[in-house]
């Protein structure tokens, strides 16, 4: 007998159980049917020539392709019938306002990390669905602890839904000859203690005292404070990196640094942050900007940047110690920053 459960019928459960979640699992079922059209689109982008040159920039002056527009547009046609009051996209300079009567309010990454597509390195779309507010507008400024759900797909060697709703995290494999996505691993945990970090180390001169302490350290291994021996992954993809922490544990971070634009880090808030921290929580990590929890903040502008540093819990709290630590200027603003004890 095929014992396999299907996310379908994990979706219809939830909804008989929780019925208060059923429109957000009509929701996620409306994902799920778009996400094989959109890992076909990846994998034969190089055949349909639409993987590289860039074609205008999205608001914040990243570089727009032909096929971000591509996924942002089957995404966006599929929430169309679906109980969606509003959606705001990386690709959008402005919300969208789709049904008035509808409860829910999405934001979307529709392709993440498609600067890694002409290298065959995994992509992916996300997404955050909070309830409506007292209007459709303002629900998106209310903090990320208002999401209702979370989670993201992954276009790799398999095609991967990682899914955080009512509370615990379950991973999905889509089986292309059904059609349909497969409960592989359900409630997955992070390891609370991995000492493996990620981090766009060529940036190194660039951060702030606090993070690059707790790097060096990392670094010095045995001989450094923590004591430990790290090793280190960089996949420059945001859903690939976190499949990967949901899967062995590690620290990912994406910090403030002192290059123009990234004061504020470089992953936007809504439609990266959030729904990556609620993942992350539920799955019994965390995720902060190394002072705050990244679920409490709310959005001060739609496209906003925040640091990010995720993943283990124990991990998270080492950095966030190291924060507590460190005086938090640039180098470039201050060379000799003061350095007390790291990991206390
Ligand atoms: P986009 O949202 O523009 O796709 O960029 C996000 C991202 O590609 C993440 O997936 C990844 O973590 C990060 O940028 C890599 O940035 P960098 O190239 O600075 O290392």
């Amino acid at each position: 007998m095929d014992q396999r459960r299907t996310l379908h019928s994990c979706l219809i459960a939830t909804a008989s159980q929780t019925p208060a979640l059923a429109s957000v699992v009509a929701v996620i079922a409306g994902l799920a049917d778009a996400a094989p059209e959109i890992a076909e689109l990846v994998a034969t982008a190089p055949i349909r020539g639409i993987t590289g040159e860039a074609v205008g920039t999205n608001t914040d002056g990243d570089s727009q392709k032909e096929i971000d527009i591509a996924a942002d547009r089957i995404i966006r046609q599929t929430l169309v019938s679906l109980p969606v009051a509003a959606v705001v996209s990386e690709e959008l300079e402005a919300p969208e306002l789709l049904s008035s009567s509808a409860d829910l309010c999405i934001a979307i990454d529709p392709l993440d990390g498609s600067a890694n597509l002409e290298n065959n390195v995994s992509v992916g779309t996300i997404f955050s669905i909070r309830k409506k507010g007292k209007d459709a507008l303002s629900s998106f400024f209310e903090p990320g602890t208002m999401q209702v759900a979370a989670g993201f797909f992954v276009y790799g060697p398999q095609t991967t839904l990682v899914l955080a709703l009512d509370g615990k995290v379950d991973i999905y494999t889509l089986d292309w000859h059904a059609n349909e996505f497969v409960l592989t691993t359900a409630s997955v945990r992070v390891p609370a203690d991995t000492p493996e970090f990620a981090i766009n180390a060529s940036n190194r001169r660039h951060w702030m005292g606090p993070v690059r302490a707790y790097i060096d350290d990392c670094l010095a291994g045995q001989g450094g404070e923590s004591g430990k021996d790290y090793n280190m992954r960089w996949i420059g993809s945001l859903v690939a990196e976190s499949l990967r922490i949901l899967m062995r544990g590690g620290v990912f971070l994406y910090p403030s640094d002192a290059r123009p634009g990234y004061r504020e880090g470089r992953l936007r808030l809504l439609y990266e942050a959030h729904p990556m921290a609620l993942v992350m929580e539920w799955a019994g990590g965390a995720a902060t900007t190394g002072r705050h929890r990244i679920l409490d903040l709310s959005t001060r502008a739609l496209h906003q940047r925040v640091p990010l540093i995720m993943g283990s819990a124990r991990g998270v709290r080492a950095v966030d110690a190291v924060h507590e630590s460190v005086e938090p200027m640039f180098e470039s603003d201050a060379p000799l920053f003061a350095r007390r004890g790291l990991f206390r």
